[in-house]
């Protein structure tokens, strides 16, 4: 204690340890005496959570004081990750807690591997969720996250004899230390049912099923600031009013629970497979839930923080209140804002929807035309029928309108209006229900949002040239450098002569002017290298592959999917490999060693994703275990990639590729962690990789592929039969079905490169195309990584060069451009 005394770390500590202590004692959620790692971890957890409980509160207060204009992200997806290293990152508290876990003897990274990954999203869309809550709370703005509590996230990947095999991810099993329930804050939400219409003539939503939204907060602290703010996740729930005792003494137990069991199903899993009806509805009922709970939510707020003052008027909700939808999942916040404005507050048409579209903003976050949401009008009118006649009364003024004011648009009409009304499948077109109804569409980096300018909403653009814009994907500084990597952090800290560049990321430009020191090049280089140590451990952990940390770290990390590419890297993989065979050892010598890990879930009816799955698998299994060239190649597939894994991959990457077919990526935003964390980029002039080139520049960036504006006439060409292959390609493809990499069947996954037509056929995704230069640039990579120096050197660029991607940057330019917000920090 005297010894802590002079010692202000010290004196924290050991408060800190006593909190833990206090935790293990006198929350136990297990039995007693036990402080095994897994017991620490939820002690630790819950000590941290005490601090951020006060602040939060604060946060809380503060807004409801203040009462400025506040923005809600609304969305079916946020992956979160592990929260305990963020949270006392954030806080500024790590020295204190590694020290007081030390004194109960743990160390803390031990401790936080206990963390199970909160996956409640599927890629890139959830992940840049929580990156963007990061960086609101960061930015003290007034912003909330809504989600749903799904019961079981995104699946654990698991390899038997045949491939990947999903197994639910239970990561609720113990509990979350991170979540509260709020026990009082809890909407009803109705299903099914009809529309009433009153004698005055207003309409009206009643019977069908109705199930309750329960809150559950998630604490997001902002870095090095007070401001905490909350991603709140519904849970559904039945009441107890709703459990029929009559039939359960009378032995009828599971029709006694019924809506129980219903209210259930809402939030038990992430994306259930749409394939069914059924699974259709229930993805439907899962958007509603959020929409409606989420909008009764803000309504609640706006006229509590309302009703201290005296007058007050609904035309100052837009005013009060911001909506993003991210992507077109929640769409139906539109028709359920018009029918609460309308139904429950009794505006009329036109008040209501002049709120609606001042208050409610639209991101694309793709083009693939089978990611575009179509719901079919029968399912809408069923689930939500007075849903389907807002939007039918929506889309009939959106088409008078454009006949009266815009004749030369009338051809166009049938494409452009909400309702296909298509006998053999009539669809409500989800993404253009968004684009006639929020103020403002962004895209999710320039190439994308000018595609959507261009072709998918061009259209549009003339009617409201205005209404378009670019938000440029970012993602947070802090997990993305500062905590996953600590070691490069400190030497920029060390040469920047600050650490402002967490929150100011174009203050890393300033690494330029050191790119050629020799100090900084073997620091940067002995960082690297204690990070791909740490990599190669991790590797050998999960796969019992070792690889050598010498040799060139080569990665691609993402969801399978055909237009991402993966085949094109195991295919140059698979060609690398046949070459190195041919060669003498002594030819071999004079090669770049690489080992290439390839990660990423498939879905689960993705039949083309799993076989790529598989084709990784087998072609690693026969190259790592073949003695000749095993020094020179090792193919590691690394299973279960999610946000943790990431967190352990990117610090220790030094090439990744980006390699989707050019424009049908829309920003990606790994790519943009690599290049922070001195990875040098293979890819293609695709989503962000455009941006990311210009920042870092051109001579550290391995360039290749066919641009956007190309791709169409390349497929015609292709239909046309003029397409003539290289001949590295084809030895790739063949040296597979002599069956060097086993007796699986890959033939139907080649023909996807092969033939002339129809889409995921005909090599709709250009792999054949693009390989030859492909090749090349993995030829120039080679040849450059032999020169360390020069390697380094560009490593350092594009660290430096990656300032513009941090989340900070694209939440100032939503809450300046979008949103109209400002900061409101706490005291
Ligand atoms: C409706 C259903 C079929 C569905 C489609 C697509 C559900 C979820 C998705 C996920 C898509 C929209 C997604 O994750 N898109 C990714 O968004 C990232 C963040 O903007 C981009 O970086 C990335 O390029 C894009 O693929």
């Amino acid at each position: 204690k005297i010894l802590a005394a002079a010692n202000p770390l010290a004196e924290e500590s050991l408060e800190i340890a006593s909190n833990i202590s206090y935790h293990a004692r006198y929350s136990p959620h297990f039995s007693p005496f036990k402080f095994e790692p897994e017991q620490a971890y939820y002690a630790t957890a819950e000590s941290v959570r005490d601090r951020l409980i006060q602040q939060w509160n604060e946060t809380y207060f503060h807004f409801h004081k203040v009462d400025p204009k506040q923005t809600y992200y609304l969305s079916m997806e946020f992956l979160q990750g592990r929260a305990l290293t963020n949270a006392i990152g954030n806080l500024n508290i790590q020295d204190a807690y590694a020290d007081a876990l030390n004194k109960l003897g743990h160390e803390l990274e031990d401790i936080t591997e206990q963390e199970k990954d909160a996956a409640l999203g599927n890629g890139g869309l959830g992940r840049l969720a929580s990156c963007f809550l990061d960086s609101m709370a960061t930015l003290n703005l007034p912003a909330w996250g809504y989600g749903l509590r799904y019961r079981y996230g995104l699946f654990k990947q698991r390899f038997t004899k045949e491939g990947q095999e999903e197994v639910a991810e239970d990561w609720l099993e113990k509990f979350s230390p991170w979540e509260v329930v709020r026990h009082d804050v809890i909407f009803p939400v109705r299903f099914f049912g009809n529309v009433e219409v009153s004698p005055t003539g207003s309409r009206n939503w009643v019977g069908g099923e109705v199930i309750q939204a329960l809150a559950y907060d998630v604490p997001i602290p902002g870095y090095k600031t007070k401001n905490t703010i909350s991603l709140r996740l519904w849970e559904a729930k039945a009441g107890a009013e709703d459990f029929n005792l009559f039939q359960f003494n009378d032995g009828q137990y599971e029709s006694a629970a019924q809506l129980h069991s219903r209210a259930q199903q809402i939030c038990a899993v992430l994306y259930p497979g749409d394939a069914t009806e059924e699974g259709k509805l229930l993805r439907l009922k899962q958007q509603y839930f959020l929409c409606s709970a989420s909008l009764q939510d803000i309504i609640f707020r706006f006229k509590e923080r309302r009703d201290k003052k005296d007058l007050w008027q609904w035309s100052q909700f837009p005013s009060k209140v911001a909506v993003q939808l991210n992507d077109t999942h929640p769409t139906l916040a539109i028709p359920e804002l018009m029918r609460l404005l309308m139904d429950d507050e009794r505006l009329g048409w036109d008040e209501a929807w002049d709120i609606t579209t001042r208050t409610i903003a639209y991101t694309n976050h793709t083009v693939l035309p089978e990611a575009l949401e179509k719901w079919s009008q029968a399912v809408l009118r069923k689930l939500l029928p007075r849903h389907m006649e807002i939007i039918e009364e929506i889309d009939k003024r959106f088409m008078a309108m454009i006949r009266s004011t815009r004749t030369d648009l009338e051809s166009k009409l049938s494409s452009m209006c909400v309702l296909d009304n298509d006998p053999k499948r009539p669809v409500v077109r989800m993404a253009n229900l968004c684009v006639v109804s929020a103020h403002t569409v962004n895209g999710v980096a320039q190439l994308h949002s000018d595609i959507l300018k261009s072709e998918l909403f061009a259209d549009y653009v003339s009617i409201w040239p205005a209404k378009f814009q670019n938000k440029t994907n970012g993602i947070t500084p802090r997990r993305w450098l500062r905590f996953c990597s600590p070691e490069l952090s400190n030497i920029i800290t060390k040469w920047l002569k600050t650490d402002q560049w967490i929150t100011k990321l174009d203050l890393l430009l300033e690494l330029r002017k050191f790119a050629d020191n020799a100090d900084l090049q073997a620091e940067w280089a002995s960082a690297k290298m204690a990070n791909k140590q740490r990599l190669a451990q991790y590797v050998l952990q999960v796969t019992g592959v070792t690889i050598d940390p010498n040799s060139l770290f080569d990665i691609q990390v993402k969801r399978i999917h055909e237009y991402k590419r993966q085949l094109l890297n195991i295919l140059g993989t698979i060609y690398r490999y046949k070459k190195l065979k041919e060669m003498s050892p002594e030819e071999r010598k004079n090669t770049t060693s690489r080992t290439i890990m390839i990660g990423g879930k498939a879905f689960a009816t993705y039949t083309n994703a799993k076989r790529i799955v598989k084709l990784v698998n087998d072609v690693g299994s026969v190259i790592n275990n073949d003695p000749e060239v095993n020094n020179y190649l090792k193919v590691v597939f690394v299973p279960n990639y999610n946000v943790s894994v990431a967190e352990m991959l990117i610090p220790g990457s030094e090439l990744s590729q980006h390699i989707s077919t050019a424009g049908m990526e829309a920003s990606g935003t790994s790519n943009m962690k690599f290049a922070l964390n001195g990875c040098i980029i293979i890819g293609t002039l695709d989503g962000a990789n455009v941006e990311i080139r210009e920042e870092i520049g051109e001579d550290n960036f391995f360039l290749f592929g066919a641009t956007a504006d190309e791709v169409p006439r390349l497929r015609k060409e292709r239909e046309n039969g003029q397409f003539k292959p290289d001949p590295r390609f084809e030895e790739a493809k063949q040296f597979i079905r002599s069956g060097a990499f086993g007796s699986y069947d890959y033939n139907a996954l080649l023909e996807s490169l092969e033939g002339n037509s129809g889409y995921g056929r005909g090599d709709y995704f250009l792999v054949g195309h693009d390989f030859p230069s492909y090749m090349d640039a993995q030829d120039r990579v080679d040849e450059a990584y032999k020169d360390r120096i020069k390697w380094l050197k560009m490593s350092i660029l594009s660290t430096a060069g990656s300032g513009k991607f941090s989340s900070d940057r694209t939440i100032s330019q939503y809450a300046n451009e979008i949103w109209n917000i400002e900061e409101c920090r706490v005291p």
